[in-house]
């Protein structure tokens, strides 16, 4: 991790920074495919208000749904939310792995937060 940033640096890179800061588990500063699952199956105890162990329409965003919901019943499970995540993990490092080291820097975990990624 660098402990000097140029000022615009410092700003364009705080979201990325932020995300890779609780993403980068093993604190190397880079985010492997299992770290970055790790997130998206995060998101799902996020979404997941009402600590019922599935994410409903009420709960997440219908796009959402819409990629995570294998089975087409309207919730989301658990193991629907893992598999999603693999892709999920999968489609941040084609979309975003700059260099090809099948894993992001800090710099281009920002790729990610600009994407629609986390968003979905
Ligand atoms: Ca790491
Ligand atoms: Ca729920
Ligand atoms: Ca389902």
């Amino acid at each position: 991790m660098r402990t000097v940033l140029g000022a615009v640096a410092a700003v364009t890179l705080t979201t990325g920074l932020a995300l890779a800061a609780g993403a980068d588990r093993d604190g190397d500063g880079r985010i492997t495919r299992a770290e970055l699952a790790a997130v998206h199956a995060t998101l799902f105890d996020q979404l997941d208000a009402n600590k019922d162990g599935v994410v409903t329409g009420d709960e997440a965003d219908p796009h959402f749904l819409d990629l995570a919901d294998q089975d087409r019943d309207g919730v989301v499970t658990k193991a629907e939310n893992d598999v999603y995540a693999s892709e999920a993990a999968e489609r941040d490092l084609a979309h975003c792995d700059a260099n090809g080291d099948d894993a992001l820097s800090g710099e281009e975990i920002n790729c990610i937060t600009s994407a629609d990624s986390f968003n979905e």
